[in-house]
C-alpha cells in the first residue's frame, strides 16, 4: 500500500514535468525553422544542379541562380566526361566540396534565408548562386 501511494505521487510529477517541457519544445522548433509549420518537414525539396561544360546548370547564366525554400536542399552533379570540380563558398571560410569527379555528388542544406555564392574550386570563372527564401 505505501509503494502503491508512493509510485501514485510520482507519476502527477512527471506527467506536470512533461506538460511543462512539451510547449517550449514546440516553440523553439517552429523559431528553428524560421515559421515554418511542424509536419512541413515533409514538404523539403531538393533542387539539382547539374554540373556540365565547366558550368553550373540548370540555367546557361552565369552566375547560375537558384532560389529553394529555407530548409531545402541543394544537390550538385558532376556530368562531365573526364572533369572534376568542386563547390566553394568562398564567405564562408571556404567552405568546400570535396572533389567532385563525373557522376558524383555532393548536397548542402540551406536553413538560413540569404544569398549564398559559390565557385567551383579549380575553375574560378565557374559561379553560381544559391537564393534562399
Ligand atoms: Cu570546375
Amino acid at each position: 500500500m505505501f509503494t502503491g501511494s508512493h509510485v501514485l505521487k510520482r507519476v502527477p510529477a512527471l506527467l506536470v514535468l512533461v506538460s511543462f517541457c512539451a510547449p517550449g519544445a514546440f516553440a523553439s522548433g517552429v523559431l528553428a525553422g524560421d515559421g515554418i509549420q511542424p509536419g512541413s518537414a515533409t514538404t523539403r525539396q531538393t533542387a539539382e544542379v547539374t554540373i556540365q561544360d565547366y558550368r553550373f546548370t540548370p540555367t546557361e547564366f552565369t552566375p547560375t541562380e537558384i532560389r529553394i525554400k529555407a530548409g531545402d536542399t541543394v544537390k550538385w552533379i558532376n556530368r562531365e566526361k573526364r572533369t572534376s570540380h568542386s563547390v566553394l563558398f568562398p564567405a564562408e571560410n571556404g567552405l568546400e566540396s570535396e572533389r567532385l569527379f563525373p557522376q558524383e555528388q555532393w548536397q548542402r542544406r540551406f536553413t538560413q534565408p540569404g544569398s549564398y555564392s559559390y565557385r567551383c574550386g579549380p575553375h574560378e570563372e565557374m559561379k553560381g548562386l544559391v537564393v534562399v527564401e
